[in-house]
């Protein structure tokens, strides 16, 4: 329907809201469907260098408004929107407040200071008869109410806010609300302080306004303070007589507006007015609605221990919910004063259990020596040639890690697998060498591309070092190494390599600790934790090829040709 000269608002009136605000839009939908609006009232968001879509519940239905990132975008994709409701910061609002008002689409600008934004939208979507204009949106909300009560209702209800110079007048809204004919009674409340409420009276004076005016001007409690006070809005402070609550009420009262003796009888008049309304006909009931229920919201439903949820994610290795993070339930401050390092955060997070001192070592010492093996393994040199693509950190890192695998760094956990089977089977090594060549499996954790018999790796060496100077038992290691003298004997690059080492002892630090039950060793083995050791390790290495390659400044790599077989 046409809306008639000085209407605002009507049920279908949209608003583009400035700033994302989730708390306050999700209050405007609210109160839409609490109205049965059909469409809500925000047609879009503006997030200043954001775009996409918000999402928020219209009911209980979720939508998805477009968030633009320009007011300009956001006025061309919604050019019956027009309303523009600024909740900028009081540091930009009176920039993009100007932009809002050269965009031809918009009709209303409301620039909110506090959260009243839910209030401003009132009227077009109820359908009482009575306009109502306040300067204080927070009493605003207790005239709503006691309208609610003693009258049909409200037709528009608005905050004009309480500063010294507001946008608009308590006069604009009652001669606008004059003009609307669904409008049968206006009920103003002002505030002490400015002359505002005159430019009512003189209005009222010269006839303009037709319709009962039930008015207070509240603050009449000044005269009681010896000194001037200043109350809690801007303009609220009496600046002399006239500006005094009391002499407002009587120039309102004296140009013809019902103005009650006192707060409390308010809501009296306003229902006396109302009533007398009604006994002329002038008003015809409307009909009582029952609101929808607003379906509350999941998360303050369980503080309130009315509902419960399932979780989705299930977590026991760590918690940050409390003073401090906790690994496996030891504080951090404890890690950092017990002087901890990585093999015990290692124990805590993946072991769930602080391990002794030798374990931690050893730990630690598989990190250090499979840090990196230089440029030219799988690894590094994907990180490298990565790297040298102008790629990140990230991908240079990831590029290098995805190599890892069954023939490079990643046959810790087949080791130990095959190692423990063919041990608790008591397989001799030629039993399980040969058992596996049958099968077509190569051993994991036995040879290696540079390695030799005559050319131990280092690594490896000192592995079996320590712990066969730390462990209660290395039992699988030496069982690993007899397996070791057999394919030696078979060809020289047999030897037992790295990922074997690991894995083996890892078993033998498994079993001999005596912290771990049979069933938590073979889970460890069957998930396959070990090859997490050089995936680890291999981390810190590949991300320093990445800073060298960056540091060198190496240009894009590209394979030579003299080094590719062409054939066909
Ligand atoms: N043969 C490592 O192969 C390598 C055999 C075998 C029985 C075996 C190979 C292998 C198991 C996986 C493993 C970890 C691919 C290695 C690492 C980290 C690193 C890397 C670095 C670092 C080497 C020649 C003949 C053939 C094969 C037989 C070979 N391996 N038989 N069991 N395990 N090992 N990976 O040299 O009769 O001629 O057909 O898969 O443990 O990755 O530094 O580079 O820190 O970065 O290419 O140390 O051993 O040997 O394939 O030419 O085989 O030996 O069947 O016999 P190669 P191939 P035949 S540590």
């Amino acid at each position: 329907a046409p809306m008639a000269t000085g209407q605002l608002f009507s049920r279908t009136t949209q608003a583009l809201f400035y700033n994302y605000k989730q708390l306050p839009i999700q209050r405007m939908l609210d109160f839409d469907f609490l109205c049965g609006r059909e469409t809500p009232s925000v047609a879009g968001i503006i997030n200043p260098g954001a775009e996409g879509f918000q999402k928020l519940f219209f009911g209980q239905e979720e939508i998805a408004i477009p968030v633009h990132s320009t007011v300009e975008a956001a006025c061309a994709a919604h050019p019956t929107a027009d309303v523009f409701i600024n909740f900028a910061s009081y540091r930009s609002a009176a920039a993009s407040s100007n932009l809002a008002l050269k965009q031809p689409t918009i009709r209303v600008v409301a620039i909110i200071a506090e959260d009243q934004t839910t209030r401003l939208l009132l009227g077009q979507q109820l359908p009482g008869s009575v306009g109502f204009v306040s300067k204080s949106g927070g009493m605003s909300n207790e005239l709503y109410n006691t309208i609610a009560r003693v009258t049909d209702g409200l037709y528009e209800g608005i905050a004009i806010g309480g500063d010294v110079f507001p946008g608009s007048t308590l006069s604009d809204h009652v001669l606008r609300f004059n003009n609307i004919p669904q409008i049968k009674m206006i009920v103003v409340l002002g505030e002490l302080g400015g002359r505002d409420e005159y430019s009512l009276v003189e209005a009222l004076k010269a006839g303009k306004i037709n319709k009962p005016v039930c008015a207070w001007v509240s603050g009449t409690c000044a005269r009681l303070f010896k000194s001037e006070v200043q109350f809690g809005h801007a303009g609220a402070k009496s600046g002399g007589e006239m500006e005094s609550a009391q002499a407002k009420n009587q120039a309102l009262m004296d140009a013809g507006a019902i103005v009650p003796t006192s707060y409390e009888s308010f809501e009296a008049s306003i229902k006396e007015t109302f009533a007398k309304l009604a006994e002329e006909g002038k008003i015809s009931p409307v009909k009582e609605i029952t609101p929808p229920q607003i379906p509350e919201d999941l998360n303050s439903a369980i503080k309130s221990g009315k509902v419960r949820a399932p979780t989705h994610i299930i977590s026991t290795i760590s918690d940050d919910r409390g003073e401090e993070p906790c690994y496996a339930g030891v504080p951090m401050s404890s890690i950092v004063e017990k002087g901890m390092g990585v093999g015990d955060v290692i124990s805590l997070l993946w072991f769930k259990r602080s391990l002794p001192r030798y374990c931690t070592q050893f730990i630690e010492i598989c990190i250090m020596l499979c840090a990196d093996h230089g440029p030219c393994v799988s690894g590094a040199h994907n990180t490298i040639v990565t790297a040298r693509a102008g790629k990140d950190l990230v991908s240079s890192l990831v590029s290098g890690l995805l190599t890892i695998g069954p023939r490079f760094g990643g046959a810790v956990d087949d080791a130990a697998r095959y190692f423990k089977d063919a041990y608790d089977r008591k397989l001799s090594p030629y039993e399980f060498v040969e058992s596996m060549k049958k099968k077509g499996i190569r051993v994991p954790g036995i040879g290696h591309r540079i390695k030799r018999g005559d050319n131990r790796d280092k690594r490896v060496e000192l592995l079996q070092l320590f712990a066969r100077t730390n462990f209660p038992s290395t039992k699988y290691m030496e069982y690993a190494v007899e397996v070791e003298t057999y394919t030696l004997s078979k060809a020289n690059n047999l030897v037992m390599n790295v990922d074997g080492a690991i894995g083996t002892l890892f078993l033998d630090l498994l079993a001999g600790s005596g912290l771990f039950t049979k069933q938590e060793i073979d889970e460890i083995v069957s998930i396959g934790y070990l090859n997490g050791l050089f995936v680890l390790a291999r981390s810190i290495g590949l991300i320093g090829h990445t800073f060298d390659q960056k540091r060198l400044k190496q240009p894009l790599y590209r394979h030579p040709w003299e080094d590719v077989l062409y054939t066909k």
